[in-house]
């Protein structure tokens, strides 16, 4: 009677972790059954995010979570992915807010720097809006000492950067 009771037990928890493995698994992949089209293509850069960056996971379909709270939007191609939250300052891939953006809200009194590398978005800023009450200074890390590429000012936003376009790498964001 003993071993009886003992394989019953063993075959419920083996259930219990079948379960949950597939639950796991259809959290990790909302594009579902897409193996190709544009949303497969997504689903693909979100991976390569989340395995080259520690601590990153995704939250929603395309969208991607740092460790300290930044969020990547990745739109499917041609589609955008939404203007700036409001509260937030973001930056994109691409000019008039289109291809990837990159969302942050924090600040320091005096200064908070943050780097855009860090996110794998160094060099690939074309446009950006400010929908913060902060003002964000923006650098290009390829200079030494680094050089000043723009100022965004509480509720401003560029299309285009202009002579600054591919080059942000670093911002100091003070509290507004
Ligand atoms: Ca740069």
């Amino acid at each position: 009677m003993k071993t009886r009771h003992f394989v019953q037990t063993v075959t419920v928890q083996a259930v219990t972790v079948v379960a949950v493995a597939t639950a796991a698994a259809t959290f990790a992949a909302p594009a579902q059954a897409a193996t190709s089209g544009p949303q497969a293509d997504v689903q693909q850069q979100v991976d390569q995010v989340t395995a080259t960056h520690p601590g990153a996971r995704q939250t929603g379909p395309g969208i991607i979570t740092f460790s300290d709270g930044v969020v990547l939007t990745i739109p499917a191609a041609g589609a955008a992915a939404g203007v700036c939250a409001s509260g937030a300052y973001c930056f994109f891939q691409y000019t008039n807010y289109g291809g990837r953006k990159l969302t942050f809200r924090d600040c320091a009194p005096n200064g908070l720097w943050q780097y855009l590398t860090d996110y794998g978005f160094g060099n690939s800023t074309s446009s950006w809006q400010n929908y913060s009450k902060n003002t964000v200074l923006v650098y290009d890390q390829g200079t030494q000492p680094p050089t000043s590429l723009w100022t965004e000012n509480p509720g401003g936003e560029s299309t285009y950067t202009g002579n600054a376009d591919n080059k942000a790498d670093s911002f100091e964001t003070f509290c507004g």
